[in-house]
């Protein structure tokens, strides 16, 4: 009876020990995984600025083809244009092209800012495939209205000189767009709408709390000041 408890707690440290270093391998493998992501994955921006990210991969071995898909909110950001960095600089076929061949890295197909979508792919020298980190592209926004944005990859293929796919997973960023000063109504830029909006609220016509630039709880006559001296470029 004693000899069948032994031997049975020894079986249950083997299982345990098994199980424990299964997991441990999975772990690993999954952490040396490939990944494409956003970086930086968290940026935080003024409305109005220009800014850029990259489309990264890391942990790569024989990469020889590409592609990805990046959406964002086009209410929060415009995409401007893409360009190739200096892992991507050999590249060739790049797509998509339009009808007439044509890659555009400044507008559509690439950049369709109707539905907040950046597409982009190509291929590498088929005797130059990457093997290790780097960046694959740099995408230029600029930052339209105060919100969060999440920028979410889909469709991504990594695949090997052969064109064999190589298994990956993703890591999706997001952009803080925060108010500048003196852009009450939150579109990005400083016009006579924000001046507008402060003397209104100023005058209790409307209820701005955005009109209150000095932060100090109430909109008085200060605030007018100030918004007229940032339109006019003097703060
Ligand atoms: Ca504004
Ligand atoms: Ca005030």
């Amino acid at each position: 009876m004693k000899l069948k408890a032994v031997s049975l707690a020894i079986l249950t440290l083997l299982l345990t020990g098994m199980l424990t270093l299964t997991l441990y391998i999975q772990t690993v493998k999954s952490q040396d995984s490939p990944i494409i992501s956003v970086n930086p994955l968290n940026s935080t921006v003024q409305s109005g600025a220009s800014f850029t990210i990259e489309v990264n991969v890391t942990n790569i071995t024989d990469l020889g083809c590409w592609q990805f898909m990046l959406s964002y909110n086009t209410t929060i950001l415009d995409a401007i244009c893409v360009s190739a960095t200096p892992c991507t600089e050999n590249n060739h076929s790049w797509l998509p092209v339009d009808t007439e061949g044509i890659f555009h890295p400044d507008g559509p197909p690439t950049i369709d800012d109707t539905i907040g979508r950046v597409w982009v792919a190509a291929l590498f020298p088929m005797s130059q495939p990457f093997t290790g980190s780097g960046a694959l592209i740099t995408i230029n926004f600029t930052a339209a209205a105060p919100r969060n944005c999440t920028l979410h990859l889909y469709n991504t293929v990594l695949g090997d000189h052969l064109g064999e796919p190589i298994s990956h997973r993703t890591l999706d960023g997001s952009v803080t767009v925060l108010r500048s000063w003196g852009d009450v109504d939150g579109n990005g830029r400083i016009d006579i709408l924000d001046v507008k909006k402060v003397k209104l609220a100023y005058s209790g016509i409307i209820v701005e709390p955005f009109a209150d630039l000095d932060d100090n709880g109430v909109i008085d006559i200060l605030d007018v000041k100030k918004i007229k001296l940032i339109y006019s470029g003097l703060l």
